[in-house]
């Protein structure tokens, strides 16, 4: 569904952050496909209201108290000076809380960065170094922060297997309707058997780490002055996790040359060079602390994001579309169909993205 502005509710919510609803310019922000996020501007602010998804998050406080603490190592980070980029906070409502709840629905607002901007895609290997390197330093920067303070917001998130059970247990509940035009996509998910249990392998052997879940390209914010990244955004998924699945999400969101909603599938291509200056740039990023099979990980990350969004994808599809924002009826199966394309190309290439994954200096890179 398109989204639009609920201004009868936006009059009860604004006020409980200081502002009446006609002191404020609202407009529509970002391309999330879970919460409702809005830009509001006043005479003496701007600032980020969002409305969160409760059927994804149930325990929306557990969001907005992660967002804090983790807004609050990256301060102190910053002010040591060990931490280069912007970290971005959640405002107090007048009774000082991290959201406000009207009607039974949960909201946070969030300070509002001025002079930036956003990207879909990346352009050149400069750009893709930075990108990296910015994602890098957040995972670095919290990697002395116990991931146990932090909620687990949604249980298993980036866990293949229970991804499966779900899938499975979508396939057995669809109408046949549906299931038939998902059909080919079923299939081949299914016959993809090696591929998951070595993830389960590897899985066993790596360390957990404070990780951001989501590093999509457009979760990073440019700044207009230098066209360099400057804050890392949308934390509510960051939780305990593994480094490959930040470095697979990133990869998939700047190296596939049509957006990951496109069913131009003939002129998807992947830009090989743009990995590798990921890849280095991400390494560099840790300077020099990423064991070995940290580093063999990130591999399997590649190929595995988009695998895992795929069946994400077409679970939902598969149940009527129940969590992801849709805007036409088999939106979700053309995600599907684009992020399962996107596998079998990395898997085609494996060798190549081999070299230039075990390639790179683990020690930091001048
Ligand atoms: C969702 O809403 P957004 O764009 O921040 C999803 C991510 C997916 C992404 C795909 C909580 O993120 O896991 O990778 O869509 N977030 C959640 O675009 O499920
Ligand atoms: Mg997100």
């Amino acid at each position: 569904m398109t989204q639009s502005i609920p201004n009868k509710i936006l009059a009860l919510v604004l006020p409980q952050f200081g502002y009446a609803i006609e002191s404020c310019h609202i407009s529509l922000l970002g391309n999330g496909l879970i919460n409702n996020t809005y830009l509001v501007k006043t005479a003496d602010k701007t600032f980020v209201l969002q409305r969160l998804n409760q059927q994804v998050f149930n325990a929306p406080l557990q969001v907005t108290n992660n967002a804090d603490l983790i807004s609050s190592h990256l301060k102190l980070k910053s002010e040591n000076k060990n931490y280069a980029l912007t970290p971005v906070y959640q405002l107090r409502s007048n009774d000082d809380n991290n959201y406000v709840k009207v009607q039974e629905q949960y909201w946070r607002s969030l300070d509002y960065i001025p002079h930036c901007y956003t990207v879909e895609s990346i352009t050149n290997v400069e750009q893709a170094s930075a990108v990296a390197n910015a994602f890098a330093q957040f995972t670095n920067a919290l990697s002395d922060f116990n991931s146990e303070n932090l909620a687990e917001i949604i249980a298993q998130f980036h866990d293949l297997s229970m991804r499966i059970k779900q899938f499975e247990q979508a396939i057995e509940q669809s109408s046949d309707k549906l299931l038939i035009s998902a059909q080919t996509s079923v299939e081949f998910i299914q016959s993809q058997d090696i591929f998951i249990k070595s993830i389960a392998e590897i899985t066993k052997k790596l360390p957990l780490r404070v990780t951001h879940n989501d590093t999509k390209i457009n979760n990073l914010l440019f700044s207009k002055e230098t066209n360099k990244p400057i804050a890392v955004i949308d934390l509510d998924t960051c939780m305990a996790g593994y480094l490959m699945h930040d470095f697979g999400d990133m990869v998939r969101t700047c190296c596939a040359s049509i957006a990951e909603d496109s069913d131009d599938l003939d002129n998807m291509t992947i830009d090989f060079e743009m990995i590798m200056a990921l890849t280095n740039a991400y390494v560099a990023g840790f300077n020099g602390s990423l064991s070995t099979i940290e580093q063999k990980s990130l591999l399997f990350g590649i190929k595995l994001m988009p695998f895992m969004l795929s069946i994400r994808f077409l679970t939902d599809f598969l149940n009527g579309d129940i969590y992801f924002k849709t805007t036409y009826a088999t939106h979700n199966l053309v995600r599907a169909k684009n992020q399962l394309h996107l596998y079998k190309l990395f898997c085609q290439q494996e060798a190549l993205l081999t070299e230039i994954v075990l390639s790179t200096p683990v020690s930091p890179v001048s």
